[in-house]
């Protein structure tokens, strides 16, 4: 039988306060798993803030195919009228292609590069899968920005991920700079879990891709775990890297520069974490968002 007590309540018309969270944010288990890429200072600095930045981790180079197949892409109306891929409020350009993986076998491989995958691996002490991938990408001008939220308090809700043990790793195709809508994060918040009032519609991915509505902490629970934290928002030459835990809260403003920026995104889950269904009462989402079937543990590229 499934886990069906739901740890994190959440979307509905009347919310506990925020509490803090149930699982640890390093997970330490079996021998060996506490050894890894990342060191001991990183370890608690990622404890403590719920997010690691790598500047130039990647050389530009090895990003930059990303960005022309992303190009591509968007030329080709046979795949911006694909359902995994969410185009902006003008229909001008695209702001997300979800499944990545599944599209481009560059990006697949870039799923499973060791460097990542250890890293994830000695986070969440376990084997990992992708939950969700996706390409993020905001043009010059014209590309809007994200709501603060937890990514966990929506895949909970709308994917049954049952706790909080999952990491989005995030690469930069793009400089990210403080005028092209860099990715804004709350140090210290994923400590806490953050109720939202408001019921989930039916299919709300419909909508919620291009402007979320529901899942949306209040301003006095932003502002509260702001105090004494700041908001920080990492900024970089394409090839940066930044791995972040699934309940920090995060946001980006809109790009009101000339300059594009676009960031892949690869979303670990553990294998000890597999999705149930969905908090909500809703039906589950697409595969293309939450991976139900292919649920097996990552094998790594090393050659
Ligand atoms: O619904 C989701 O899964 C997506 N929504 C946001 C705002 N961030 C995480 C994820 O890509
Ligand atoms: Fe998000």
């Amino acid at each position: 039988m499934l886990q069906r007590t739901d740890f994190y309540p959440t979307r509905d018309d009347f919310v506990p306060d925020m509490f803090p969270r149930r699982e640890p944010v390093v997970h330490r288990s079996g021998p060996g798993r506490e050894c890894g890429p990342l060191d001991r200072r990183q370890l608690e600095a990622f404890e403590q803030d719920g997010f690691l930045w790598f500047e130039g981790f990647f050389p530009e180079q090895a990003v930059t195919p990303f960005l022309e197949e992303l190009r591509t892409m968007a030329r080709r109306q046979d795949v911006t009228d694909l359902e995994q891929v969410v185009m902006d409020e003008e229909r001008q350009s695209i702001r997300s292609v979800f499944a990545m993986h599944e599209l481009s076998a560059a990006f697949d491989r870039m799923t499973r590069d060791p460097r990542l995958l250890d890293m994830v691996r000695q986070i969440l002490g376990s084997e990992v899968y992708i939950h969700q991938s996706r390409i993020n990408s905001k043009s010059g001008f014209c590309g809007n920005g994200f709501e603060w939220h937890s990514d966990f308090e929506t895949w909970h809700s709308e994917d049954g991920m049952p706790g909080m043990r999952a990491v989005s790793v995030s690469i930069m195709l793009t400089e990210n700079n403080p005028f092209n809508g860099p990715l804004m994060l709350i140090p210290g918040s994923h400590h806490q879990f953050v109720p939202c009032v408001g019921q989930t519609p039916e299919r709300n991915w419909n909508g919620s891709l291009k402007h979320q509505r529901v899942g949306l902490p209040s301003r006095s629970d932003v502002e509260a775990l702001t105090d004494g934290r700041g908001i920080h928002a990492p900024t970089g030459p394409a090839g940066s890297l930044l791995l972040f835990e699934c309940n920090t809260l995060h946001a980006s403003n809109r790009n009101m520069s000339p300059w594009p920026r676009a960031n892949l995104f690869f979303v670990y889950n553990s294998v000890d974490n597999r999705l149930a269904q969905p908090f909500a009462g809703t039906s589950p989402r697409p595969a293309y968002l939450a991976a139900r079937t292919n649920q097996k543990a990552l094998i790594d590229s090393r050659p």
